[in-house]
């Protein structure tokens, strides 16, 4: 059976991209969520305003991948000691934010951060509950694979 999994790590287009080539994640849509309106545009959430979070929805199968796994990853991906920011991206958009969907997922989350923050970590991500996932405009699906290049905000980087 699929499950889903939602983290915010800086611009979408690089954890997209960098989340897909891990065995077992079936399927990921860059996306916002996080914020106060509905059907956010990509300028509206750039601008700020709408408190939306670029984000990914991952579809995985949780008997080749499991969800503690999953979320190291998205913390060796990203630099979640930024605050509001990611590289060169600077906004709350680029928060650093795991949206959980059950207890579990929460528990998972808080435990590696506690693991991270005994290693020194300064983790700066937030643990929320999942609300409503909005996909984002076509052209930034799968981004790096149309355009080609690599991404340029995000590293991977062991952590753990
Ligand atoms: N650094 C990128 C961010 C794009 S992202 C989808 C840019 O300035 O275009 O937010």
């Amino acid at each position: 059976m699929e499950r889903v999994a939602i983290f915010a790590g800086g611009c979408f287009w690089g954890v997209e991209h960098l989340l897909r080539q891990l065995p077992g994640v079936l399927m990921v849509i860059s996306g916002y969520t996080g914020g106060y309106t509905e059907n956010p545009t990509y300028e509206e959430v750039c601008s700020g305003i709408t408190g939306h979070a670029e984000a990914v929805e991952v579809t995985y199968d949780p008997q080749k991948i499991s969800y503690k796994d999953l979320t190291i990853r998205f913390f060796e991906i990203h630099d979640p000691e930024q605050v509001n920011r990611q590289g060169p991206d600077i906004g709350t958009q680029y928060r650093s934010e795991i949206f959980y969907l059950n207890e579990e997922q929460r528990e998972t989350a808080l435990a590696l951060i506690s693991t991270l923050k005994s290693k020194g970590y300064n983790i700066a991500t937030k643990v929320t509950p999942a609300g409503k996932f909005y996909p984002a405009e076509a052209y930034h699906q799968k981004y790096y694979q149309k355009r080609g290049g690599q991404p340029y905000c995000h590293f991977y980087k062991s952590r753990f």
